[in-house]
């Protein structure tokens, strides 16, 4: 894969925000540069080595709620064959089993192509009783069991990522149309993880257009609804902070992205759809240098977050206008309580919020739910109690599957703890 190379960046105490990089070439041959004066000057080779060396660190979360098999088919196939797949689903128990025909599509999957995957339901009671063993009552609701919620899932997904002992987490979202998209966000992924030079690293991605029909005709939109919104006032955070003007932030609700667990395991991450944006929110927290850190290894070394535009059209369910809003207001939410939002920032989320009819005057935007780092959890004891109780927790072997001798994705005692 060869990228345009990111020439500005924006600081923010530890953290480095690259600016958005677009994919030149999908594939971009065996050698890097190659020698030939002038093709290193702006862009950068990523080898095939370079991208499998980290995809076989790499466990790609699949956050998953009542999409149709053969998309779900579909996302399975595009991710590249040496990522570790876990597949988190709220989807219906009944009165059809959604989550058995997903764990089945991806027992298949993994038989056919000889991969490895974990599959487990996210309203499992067996799920809710392993992060409780393991010191996550947070997640728990008033049922006893683990919240419903995307950020809810990419928890989950980020625990079970940790007990692999691999090093790197990605998300791609399960209801995408376009396998050769789900390709491409991983190999940006692999391609950024690789680039950023530093073990605390994030990767998020841009992607260029998405089709919509407009008048019976497919138009290509560049932007979403929702991460315009976002964008603007995450930047308007960071200007608020630096007196420059900015557009550096171009991924707030960015649902494809990839971190190494060491920064991921310190992260705190929030509930629903208020997660995305809130990375960038805690990042600020945690590492702006505005608050003490907890982590002086984190803020001695650098936090990098590359932006990724990819070639792929975004092609996904349209889940409809109420969504979209409800997105959008989720970030504000979370900038406006953020400890480290400056108050001319705060009144001007709040104006806005009255003026888009969400918030009456003298009202507060709703707090988000927010969780402890997945790094707090006792990994060996959410894996015992899943082991024994989760009875939607399913290891797929793909060795074992083939003949080989078995090779389970999670190894009981190399468990990190
Ligand atoms: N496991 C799980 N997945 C969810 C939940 N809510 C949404 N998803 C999945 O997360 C992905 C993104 O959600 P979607 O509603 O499409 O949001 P958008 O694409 O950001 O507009 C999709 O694959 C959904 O199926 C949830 O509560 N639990
Ligand atoms: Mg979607």
């Amino acid at each position: 894969m060869r990228l345009a190379d990111s020439f500005r960046s924006e600081r923010f105490g530890a953290v480095r925000i690259h600016e958005l990089q677009r994919v030149i070439e999908l594939d971009s041959g065996a050698v890097a540069n190659s020698g030939l004066p002038g093709l290193s000057g702006a862009s950068r080779v990523i080898t095939p080595d370079a991208l499998r060396a980290i995809e076989t660190q790499l466990v790609i979360v699949v956050p998953c709620m009542n999409e149709s098999r053969s998309v779900i088919e579909g996302v399975l196939s595009g991710i590249p064959h040496d990522c570790l797949i876990v597949l988190v689903s709220n989807s219906d128990r009944g009165p059809v089993d959604r989550y058995e025909i997903e764990a089945q599509t991806v027992e298949q999957f993994c038989r056919l192509a000889g991969r490895s995957a974990l599959t487990v339901h996210q309203r499992d009671p067996g799920v809710a009783a392993a992060f409780k063993a393991a010191g996550m009552d947070e997640l728990i609701d008033d049922d006893g069991l683990v919240r419903a919620g995307k950020g809810e899932a990419m928890l989950v997904g980020m625990a079970l990522a940790a007990m692999t002992g691999r090093q790197y987490v990605g998300y791609v979202d399960a209801d995408n149309y376009v396998p050769g998209a789900v390709h491409e966000y991983c190999k940006a992924y692999a391609a950024g993880l690789h680039l950023a030079e530093s073990p605390y690293s994030m990767v998020r991605i841009s992607w260029h257009s998405k089709p919509k029909l407009r008048e019976g005709r497919l138009f290509f939109s560049r932007r979403g609804r929702s991460s315009e919104v976002t964008n603007e006032w995450l930047n308007r955070f960071l200007a608020e902070y630096s007196h420059f003007g900015t557009e550096v932030i171009a991924t707030g609700n960015a649902g494809e992205h990839a971190m190494s667990l060491a920064l991921g395991l310190k992260l705190r991450l929030a509930g629903g759809f208020a997660v995305e944006p809130f990375e960038y929110v805690d990042l600020f927290e945690q590492f702006g240098g505005v608050l003490e850190s907890a982590h002086p290894d984190v803020m001695a070394s650098s936090v990098p977050v590359l932006q990724i535009e990819t070639r792929n059209p975004h092609f996904h369910d349209n889940k409809g206008e109420e969504h979209v809003q409800g997105m959008r207001m989720q970030a504000l939410n979370v900038l406006y309580h953020s400890a480290v939002t400056l108050p001319a920032v705060r009144q001007a989320i709040l104006d806005f919020m009255v003026a888009q009819g969400v918030l009456e005057v003298g009202q507060q935007p709703p707090r988000e739910r927010i969780y402890p780092p997945v790094g707090t959890l006792a990994l060996d004891l959410l894996y015992d109690a899943l082991d024994a109780e989760a009875q939607s927790f399913r290891q797929l072997d793909g060795r074992a599957a083939a003949g080989l001798p078995a090779a389970p994705p999670i190894d009981r005692h190399t468990i990190p703890v």
